[in-house]
């Protein structure tokens, strides 16, 4: 059998199972880093700030008894903007036709208006899905730390509490979520482990480094276009587009001599070497749209794209 044979093989029983597991949560609670932890390999962009997923994004894991594909989704919160009303519609969407729900919650803190909300959403969203309570961020607490309140907010037959970025009670969440899932088979091949094109990875990471390096208003006004995505044979020819919403946000992005800027442009291109396993060229410029975050036409040209409404 060569290689090709061997990835593509259907080599699972009849007791193979898969399924779709869409992750919810608030803000910041942890979603993209236990996605990337379950999978032991990173393929959604994180960060100490909220609001930082913007799209739905599938995350494929692959054992041998079965492939669960989970989608990482926005954080739930009133949406404030266009761009807000584009990711509440993101996991809306994500809700439909799921196998089970993991719904995370940060167990430090205690839990608020905002979860009671996302529990009432989640009975008329994804009514008859069997829902996880995450319990994560569990390093932060002791062992005699009283969880009461979190498990208040749900009558959810099952819980696990998890350290997305400890490893804690991530194989324990695997495994709860197999038996949830139908009989059925491997959709994908084993080896992939996201649904993602490398352009938008590309300016995910791109945009992953912005919020790192900014903040207050900045991560939240920030957008990345890919230009150019130009595979050759010894090199990766990167050219992308950063838009902010004013031109003061426009001078910090560039940083005094152009230092930000290069700074994001290094760690982007590094991060996109190590991915690609070869070498990358990487060129920004930054571009100020005003409000682009209420401009629908722009939002759809950097891939975010609201649904259709209905009969309208
Ligand atoms: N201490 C601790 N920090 C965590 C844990 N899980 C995630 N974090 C941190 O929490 C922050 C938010 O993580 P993300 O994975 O970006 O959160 P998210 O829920 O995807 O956030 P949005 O995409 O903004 O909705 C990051 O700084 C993570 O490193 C955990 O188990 N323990
Ligand atoms: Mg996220």
């Amino acid at each position: 059998m060569n290689e090709l044979d061997s990835i593509f093989s259907d080599d699972w029983g009849e007791d193979h199972r898969s399924g779709i597991v869409a992750v919810v949560g608030r803000p910041n609670v942890g979603k993209s880093t236990l996605i990337n932890s379950i999978l032991g390999q990173k393929i959604a962009i994180t960060a100490a700030k909220p609001q930082t997923t913007r799209q739905r994004q599938t995350g494929i894991l692959t054992t041998a008894e079965a492939q669960i594909l989970f989608t990482d989704t926005p954080g739930m919160h009133t949406p404030q903007t266009r761009l807000g009303n584009y990711m509440a519609a993101a996991v809306r969407a994500a809700l439909k036709d799921v196998d089970a729900v993991v719904w995370i919650v940060d167990v430090s803190q205690a839990p608020n208006d905002e979860d009671r909300h996302i529990a009432e959403l989640l009975s008329k969203l994804a009514p008859g899905s069997p829902i996880v309570l995450v319990l994560n961020k569990s390093d932060l607490i002791d062992s005699d730390h009283d969880r009461s309140a979190h498990l208040a907010l749900f009558d959810s037959l099952y819980v696990q509490e998890t350290s997305a970025t400890g490893g804690h009670g991530i194989h324990e969440l695997v495994q709860r979520l197999i038996p949830l899932l139908p009989f059925g088979p491997r959709y994908y091949p084993a080896d992939q482990m996201s649904d993602a094109n490398l352009r938008f990875i590309a300016a995910e990471i791109i945009r992953e480094k912005i919020i790192h390096l900014t903040s207050e208003e900045i991560p939240h006004s920030v957008a990345v276009e890919i230009n150019r995505f130009r595979e050759k044979p010894d090199i990766t020819v990167i050219e992308a587009t950063i838009y902010v919403e004013r031109e003061s946000q426009k001078g910090i992005v560039i940083g005094k001599r152009g230092r930000l800027i290069k700074k994001i442009g290094i760690d982007a291109r590094e991060e996109l070497q190590r991915l690609l396993g070869a070498r990358a060229h990487l060129e920004t410029r930054v571009k100020v749209l005003k409000n682009w975050r209420s401009n629908e036409d722009f939002m759809r040209r950097v891939g975010y794209v609201l649904p259709r409404r209905k009969g309208g």
